[in-house]
């Protein structure tokens, strides 16, 4: 029309584009194109922002859209053709010989390693109001899963200045999305970033991508606002276009880092998995390794296969866990997805902790700009297939990086064969953890990750030969844990099986059920040691603690259930108790003590 010019011409070229694409709809009720007017100044500049935020763009997107709306509708299944396998793998049990050299080997590689962290999720399942990554580790000590995952490289970093890599500091890169952001730097802000450097924290925000109203692909504008188009998010795969648009492996590569680690936002034993995988990755020149965990037949985690298409093309994938069942029944198992003798599937369970090899995903980013295969999930109005009852967006999964490998790629898995050691989150609520438990799946709740934590660390002790009192069956929200000792202790005391025999002597080592241990400081050694209460060991930087002879007994914490007189806070109310601390003994050593000399 006469207006159009009213509109920069580059925005007035992306919609004549988009309009182009079949989706004349959204500009029927304009009338004449005039920028003056304020809505549709608001329309033109939304899809001008979809199109900068969008992998690939606007126009690609929509594309795409139709291509895969097409096939839903025809039900063109994209595993057609192949048939699953086991893959091969590394697979550990936790605190074996393999396990501990792997996790040493996995130590020393994360100096050259750098971490990503995704949290853009908003956790519904959870029925949590803040960010999940706020939430508490483990109750006793009670630090966030944020603090807790930076500590962790923190650690890691200090051990590779201490072998004399002076200038390490090894990034963080933070996913966040318009649900987490803005509190996600609040709670930066307010703790001085736990500890790292304000330049080695690098945020990346994803944006919602556009809704499809039907079966054409037409984008969805909002029902009560006609110069609106609705958004939702486009999934957790959005990482990786993110990185690429930063710039990130180009620069890792410059700075010599070898490795990406990925992880989730809710597992406070992640880094028992991710150092020895972090090993076999090196071990086995992976260029891709998927931590898993042993997975129960129809538990809603992704399952990691081989696939194999009779023209020979093979791939090694996560295969989510609604689409593994029919694949196999229509190729190797009238069953299905079933446990087989271990009790477990024999597919193992993808737990979205991926360790890259930063030359590869440099090069693969390069020529896929960060796109991963997307999927569309509409759930259709009637048989013809064409309206959907509300309207769709195109979806992606980190874990489907590898779907677009080269064949040749390197693949692998490590698996740990003790989830509880390495894979716990909070993702769900108590109510839809019950029903997990009911369907002989683990909860993922705020009690079982608590539960664990304390369980993998007691495990560590026992396993170099400390005294420690085995677990109790207890009932938090209806959700039966065992709780032993509550043990728990700082990344900069101990990452790793070979850094705890150097700080304790095991032998001379006890703690009762009922005891809290916790343990802060690199430079803390335990020499003999009794505990039956509650014992806090604070040691801060350039400090050292020696335990040697101690004898604590006193009236400890109690783990206690929430009631009417303690309905307990939101947080809490996660984990179904609140912890009645009675009487503590401390040994605090915060400043450095300057060492005599003689
Ligand atoms: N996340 C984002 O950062 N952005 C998003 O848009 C969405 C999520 P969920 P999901 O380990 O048990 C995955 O929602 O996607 C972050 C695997 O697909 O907790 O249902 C979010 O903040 C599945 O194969 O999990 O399922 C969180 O940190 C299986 O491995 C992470 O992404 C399953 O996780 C995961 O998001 C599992």
């Amino acid at each position: 029309s006469g207006s159009a010019h009213l509109f920069e011409p580059k925005v007035f070229e992306l919609l004549t584009a988009v309009q182009e694409e079949d989706q004349s709809h959204l500009f029927e009720h304009w009338g004449s194109v005039d920028a003056r007017d304020a809505d549709k100044r608001r329309l033109a500049y939304q899809i001008v922002l979809l199109d900068q935020t969008t992998p690939g763009g606007i126009v690609s997107y929509i594309r795409r859209a139709r291509e895969l709306l097409r096939d839903s509708r025809d039900g063109v299944n994209p595993l057609d053709g192949y048939t699953p396998s086991v893959p091969e793998g590394v697979r550990l049990d936790f605190g074996s010989c393999e396990y501990k050299e792997l996790q040493s080997a996995g130590a020393t590689a994360a100096a050259s390693a750098a971490f990503v962290l995704v949290a853009g999720g908003l956790g519904e399942r959870l029925g949590y109001s803040g960010i999940k990554i706020a939430l508490p580790a483990d109750t006793a000590r009670g630090v966030s899963f944020l603090q807790l995952y930076i500590e962790s490289i923190l650690a890691l970093q200090e051990q590779a200045v201490a072998r004399g890599q002076q200038d390490c500091e090894l990034p963080l890169i933070i996913m966040t999305s318009d649900d987490t952001h803005k509190q996600t730097v609040k709670f930066l802000e307010e703790n001085s970033n736990f500890g790292m450097n304000p330049g080695q924290i690098a945020l990346l925000k994803q944006d919602k991508v556009a809704c499809l109203s039907d079966s054409n692909a037409h984008l969805a504008l909002d029902a009560s606002d006609s110069f609106r188009i609705q958004t939702k998010p486009h999934g957790h795969g959005d990482v990786h276009s993110l990185i690429h648009a930063a710039g990130l492996p180009q620069k890792w590569h410059q700075q010599g880092l070898k490795w990406v680690c990925f992880f989730q936002d809710t597992n406070a034993l992640v880094f028992n998995g991710l150092l020895p995988a972090l090993g076999a990755s090196v071990r086995e020149n992976y260029a891709v390794n998927s931590l898993a965990v042993p997975r129960k037949a129809k538990e809603a985690i992704g399952a990691i296969a081989k696939l194999r298409r009779e023209d020979g093309h093979e791939m090694t994938v996560n295969v989510e866990y609604n689409q593994l069942g029919p694949l196999l029944k229509s190729t190797i198992s009238e069953e299905g997805d079933v446990n087989d003798d271990s009790g477990f599937s024999p597919f193992p369970g993808n737990i979205n902790q991926l360790v890259l090899k930063v030359d590869e995903y440099a090069r693969q980013l390069q020529s896929t700009g960060g796109i991963v295969p997307e999927f569309v999930n509409p759930k259709y109005k009637d048989e013809s297939k064409t309206e959907f009852k509300s309207s769709t967006r195109l979806e992606c999964m980190m874990q489907d990086y590898p779907r677009g490998l080269a064949p040749d790629a390197k693949v692998g898995f490590t698996v740990i064969n003790q989830v509880w050691s390495t894979y716990s989150p909070v993702k769900n609520s108590p109510e839809a953890g019950r029903l997990k438990v009911a369907a002989n799946c683990p909860s993922h709740t705020g009690t079982s990750a608590e539960a664990d934590v304390y369980h993998s660390h007691c495990s560590m002790l026992r396993q170099l030969g400390a005294r420690v009192a085995a677990p109790e069956a207890v009932l938090f929200n209806g959700i039966r844990v065992h709780l032993g000792p509550r043990i728990t202790w700082s990344p900069s005391f101990a990452l790793t099986f070979h850094e705890l025999e150097e700080k304790l002597n095991a032998a001379e080592l006890s703690v009762s059920q009922r005891s809290v241990l916790i343990i802060e400081g690199a430079d803390v050694h335990i020499d003999s040691l009794k505990v039956d209460g509650a014992l806090w060991i604070r040691c801060g930087k350039g400090a050292q603690v020696r335990m040697q002879g101690f004898n604590v007994w006193n009236a400890g914490w109690e783990w206690q259930p929430l009631d009417d007189t303690h309905p307990g806070t939101e947080q809490e109310q996660i984990r179904g108790f609140h912890v009645k601390k009675n009487e503590t003994a401390y040994q605090d050593v915060l400043v450095a003590v300057p060492s005599q000399r003689a």
